[in-house]
């Protein structure tokens, strides 16, 4: 066996409940016991095999002679079906203990696929294109509709769903766990595209989408409350970015007296009203290419809320005369904010960080959740919308 086909990855992390309990024990305390390896572990690839230790002192787990994780419990992934032989040391002021076992790693015996198996949650904005992408009809209900967004974005033949605009949000899953190995990790598709005209090469129809990440650490398969993180994409750490923002929407009376506006595609200008946390209320227009109701038919409340992070408004008006507006490309970490073949439409899982923006270390994720991350509405345009037509594993064989 030649260990440089060994496809293997570092996992380094490291409960928060973990640095507790080290963090509260008295040092003449500071004994564990550890009953050792088992003579072998089995698991699927794909799947990540978790191997806690509870030690304290320094903690070497190698595969040969690479060393795989320094971190209290392991946490091993691989793409690739082989035995891997594993050496776990710890070293405690002094005294080493050393520990062999092997990892068995099976193909999965029902073929895994590399995209979307399942979508679980489907809320969408306000928009234009909605009740149209995917369709309602009448008396259809919420499931109805996650039924309709499971047809779209499960497997290789996906097609276009569109999240509205801010907020709004799909999550999704996949059938294995998306491994977290060196470089950008999966894809997010959208229709995002460059404009011919567009002075900066790098802008058109970008509608930028927040993603979030789950890791379903407690395997029930279910992304919980606290096994969600944010992308850091490009944008995360400027000034511009709003955190915790949130956003309500009001349900339209469709048969009120539209306001018109200035321009001729203003059909009502006093359409749907909106207020944010910031302080901020608006309208959002009723144009006249789309003439269906924005509102989801299939909600009941008079008004939904979203929160998250907001981005910085990226469309503008390039010629100065509302005839054509561009939205720029930010530079990466986003759904929906460059055309599928860029690379700036792969997202690597190492970008995850948590509520307080520090980078966590994911050995994979198992769910997405994409929201639109901007709360525009770009002239005739109408608003900033993330569409998301699908997403895949770069890594998977
Ligand atoms: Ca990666
Ligand atoms: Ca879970
Ligand atoms: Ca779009």
């Amino acid at each position: 066996m030649n260990r440089n086909s060994f496809t293997y990855l570092k996992i380094g992390f490291l409960s928060v409940l973990l640095v507790g309990v080290i963090a509260c024990k008295h040092d003449d305390e500071n004994e564990f016991t550890f009953n050792g390896l088992d003579d072998s572990y089995t698991i699927e690839r794909l799947k990540v095999l978790s191997i806690p230790t509870n030690a304290s002192g320094s903690v070497t787990w190698s595969i040969n002679d690479s060393i795989i994780s320094q971190n209290s419990e392991l946490e091993f992934i691989t793409p690739t079906a082989d035995a891997y032989p594993l050496t776990l040391k710890i070293n405690n002021k002094g005294n080493e203990q050393v520990f062999h076992s092997k990892i068995i790693v099976t193909k999965e015996k029902t073929p895994y696929s590399k995209y979307i198996s399942k979508v679980l949650e489907f809320r969408p904005a306000v928009g234009q294109f909605m009740n149209e992408i995917p369709e309602y009809l009448p008396g259809n209900t919420a499931a109805n509709m996650l039924q309709k967004a499971n047809e779209s974005l499960v497997g290789g033949n996906s097609t276009m769903i569109s999240l509205g605009g801010y907020g709004g949000y799909v999550v999704f899953g996949f059938d294995h766990t998306i491994p977290n190995l060196n470089g950008r990790d999966f894809k997010v598709l959208g229709n995002a595209f460059f404009g011919n005209d567009a002075a900066d090469q790098r802008s058109g129809s970008c509608e930028p989408g927040i993603i979030m990440v789950a890791y379903d650490r407690n395997k029930n398969g279910k992304p919980d409350n606290d096994e969600w993180y944010e992308i850091a994409g490009s944008e995360y750490f400027k000034n511009a970015t709003v955190k915790d923002y949130s956003i309500t929407y009001h349900k339209p009376n469709e048969n009120k007296t539209p306001v018109p506006g200035t321009e001729f595609w203003q059909t009502d200008v006093e359409y749907i009203k909106w207020n944010d946390n910031l302080g901020n209320q608006g309208f959002k227009t009723k144009n006249t290419f789309h003439a269906q109701s924005y509102y989801p038919l299939w909600f009941t409340d008079p008004s939904y809320s979203f929160s998250g992070t907001r981005l910085a408004n990226n469309f503008y008006d390039q010629n100065g005369d509302g005839s054509y507006w561009v939205g720029k490309s930010y530079e990466f970490g986003y759904a929906d904010n460059a055309p599928n073949n860029d690379d700036a439409s792969n997202i690597d899982i190492s970008w995850a960080v948590d509520r307080n923006g520090k980078y966590v270390k994911l050995p994979g994720v198992d769910f997405m959740k994409i929201y639109t991350g901007v709360n525009q509405e770009a002239g005739w345009l109408g608003e900033v919308s993330t569409e998301v037509a699908g997403a895949y594993d770069l890594h998977f064989k």
